[in-house]
């Protein structure tokens, strides 16, 4: 690790002046390289500001922790180690200028001064207590980095010249820390959501996951994700929740919504007039190829799973009709999809086979599931439904001779899966065996 400049924290968590870049490609495919770990990353965080895992760039970010302030009481939650400590730390004033530690001169942080941020700490720490547990009581996670990794949280950064607008939140890969600005003109702090607080968590989980790349397609879903798990926290501790990103932070209205995204300018389908096309050159001012526009097509999909709709004439069934337990599903499927099959440069395309992959190896007897998935991702233009036809055998919507050989490979391979038994088994006898090629025959003959 001492060949980096700043360690992305997995090793020790040290910075290094005085160190030149020398970013390795080593056994890596091309656009990827070495990193601190020894484990292939892709290049594009070379460029984005801020954000590497364990290279020389600059860490953005002047943020040291010796030099952050104390005072008699500070807001550090150290109650549940195996899942993380969670520090939270006041910007006011600045853009991480004058860090000091939310602090109180008692045990209670009750007061009103904006400058001492005991409300957007309160709000920041409680939300962000509620994510990791979350995380961990839902999916086994824990910490930001799946290995109990502390949680920083700055709040109420406000404007400075080189800074970030402060009515925004951003996370911040370097660090892996989470930060919020003050609001202001028509915006509270922007820790003062449930969702958004989770929102920029799980900017951390996604990049210690799938480590989707924060552009086009690979972006949307990256945004999505984040979007998609703020919804799930908020339903977990908010009696359900709502269907709206970001609501708490706006006076009125929101930043996203599920149910209809193009609300908040964004497309529920792949040839609606707001979709962003491919651009080869994202940055900042696309908006990194539509990463906020692009992921309604996720967030939509992820809606209509779980509370089922008719969209653009495709209808999607709920995955369960119990709202909770419907949720659930999805959550568990969401999370089996980013933590274990996306891959940093995956599209739309891939990102639907490997969300049908994760909820058949999740729910491998579940038909209606994978249907219900397949149709959700069909309304909003991305692949089509799956109809599953006893006798279609190779799954290619028509019945004919072809289905004869696939049976026959069953029955010379043995142990058929469940979804074959569904196929195969035509005479309904629990097995798969010669009878059910006459009974083919007999359907093919009509
Ligand atoms: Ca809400
Ligand atoms: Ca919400
Ligand atoms: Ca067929
Ligand atoms: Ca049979
Ligand atoms: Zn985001």
């Amino acid at each position: 690790c001492e060949e980096y400049c700043w360690d992305y924290g997995d090793c020790g968590g040290g910075s290094y002046s005085d160190c030149v870049v020398s970013p390795q490609q080593g056994n890596c495919e091309n656009g990827y390289i070495l990193d601190c770990n020894g484990e292939c990353f892709n290049d594009w965080y070379m460029q984005f500001p801020g954000v590497g895992n364990g290279f020389c760039n600059d860490p953005w970010l002047d943020y040291a922790e010796e030099d952050i302030v104390l005072g008699p009481y500070n807001m550090v939650d150290e109650s549940n180690p195996s899942l993380g400590n969670i520090y939270t730390i006041n910007s006011y004033g600045g853009f991480y200028t004058d860090l000091s530690y939310v602090n109180s001169e008692t045990p209670e942080f009750t007061e009103s001064s904006t400058s001492l941020s005991h409300k957007s700490g309160v709000s920041a720490h409680d939300y962000q207590r509620k994510t990791l547990d979350y995380f961990w009581n839902h999916h086994g996670y824990s910490g930001i980095d799946g290995n109990g990794k502390r949680t920083i949280s700055v709040v109420n950064y406000t404007n400075v010249a080189g800074g970030l607008d402060q009515r925004n939140a951003f996370y911040n890969a370097a660090l892996d820390v989470l930060t919020y600005g003050l609001g202001g003109n028509g915006y509270r702090p922007f820790c003062a959501a449930q969702d958004i607080v989770t929102h920029e968590f799980t900017h951390g989980y996604t990049a210690h996951t799938s480590g989707l790349i924060y552009r086009n397609q690979a972006g949307a879903m990256n945004e999505s994700m984040s979007d998609v798990f703020g919804y799930l926290v908020e339903a977990e501790y908010q009696n359900g929740g709502d269907w709206t990103q970001g609501e708490d932070v706006h006076y009125t209205g929101a930043s996203r919504s599920f149910i209809n995204p193009p609300d908040y300018n964004q497309p529920d389908h792949v040839d609606h007039p707001y979709f962003v096309a491919y651009n080869p050159n994202p940055q900042w001012s696309n908006d990194f190829g539509g990463v906020h526009y692009n992921s309604g097509i996720t967030n939509k999909i992820m809606y209509l799973v779980i509370a089922g709709d008719t969209h653009y004439g495709i209808e999607v069934p709920p995955l369960e009709e119990n709202l909770n337990a419907s949720r659930q599903a999805a959550a568990n499927i969401w999370f089996a999809w980013s933590s274990f099959y996306l891959d940093p440069e995956d599209d739309f395309e891939i990102g639907r086979v490997k969300m049908l992959q994760a909820c058949n190896d999740l729910y491998p007897d579940n038909f209606n599931y994978y249907q219900t998935i397949a149709s959700g991702w069909a309304s909003t233009g991305i692949g089509s439904e799956i109809v599953f036809t006893p006798g279609d055998l190779n799954q290619d919507q028509s019945i004919n001779i072809l289905d004869i050989v696939e049976l026959v490979n069953i029955i010379l391979n043995g142990s058929p899966d469940e979804t074959q038994l569904y196929l195969g088994d035509l005479n309904s006898d629990g097995s798969i065996n010669i009878l059910d090629i006459i009974e083919l025959v007999n359907l093919i003959l009509g």
